[in-house]
C-alpha cells in the first residue's frame, strides 16, 4: 500500500475533513463535492430568478420608456421603442415562460425522483 498522503499545512483542502481526525476519508471528499455542487446549484437558481425579474420589470417599465421620452419631446425615440415592442414583449414573454415552465418541470421532476425531499417543503 501506497504511503498515505497529507495536506500540505494550511492547505485550502483543510474543511474537507469535517470530523477533524486528521484524516479526510473518501465520505468526507464525496461529502463536500455534494455540497459544492448544491451551492453551485443554489447560485444557479439565484442567477436564473435575478433574471426573470429583471425581465419582468423589463415588461412593465417598456412603456414608460415610450411615455418617458414622449414628455421630453424625444418623439422620434418614443417611435423607435414603440416599432420594437412587438419584438421585445414577445421575446421576453418566451424567455419568462420559459423561467416557470423549467421551474414547474424541475418541481416535478424532483418530486417523482424523491417524494421524502419534497415533503418538506
Ligand atoms: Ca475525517
Amino acid at each position: 500500500m501506497a504511503a498515505q498522503k497529507t495536506l500540505e499545512a494550511g492547505s485550502k483542502y483543510e474543511h474537507f475533513d469535517k470530523d477533524g481526525d486528521g484524516v479526510i476519508t473518501d465520505e468526507e471528499f464525496e461529502l463536500e463535492r455534494e455540497m459544492m455542487r448544491a451551492d453551485n446549484e443554489d447560485k444557479k437558481e439565484d442567477q436564473i430568478r435575478r433574471m426573470a425579474w429583471f425581465a419582468l420589470l423589463g415588461l412593465l417599465l417598456y412603456p414608460a420608456g415610450i411615455f418617458v421620452t414622449t414628455f421630453l419631446g424625444q418623439l422620434q425615440a418614443a417611435a423607435l421603442i414603440a416599432d420594437i415592442a412587438p419584438t421585445y414583449f414577445v421575446s421576453v414573454s418566451a424567455l419568462v415562460g420559459a423561467f416557470f415552465g423549467a421551474q414547474a418541470y424541475q418541481k416535478a421532476a424532483s418530486e417523482k425522483s424523491s417524494p421524502s425531499k419534497s415533503s418538506r417543503k
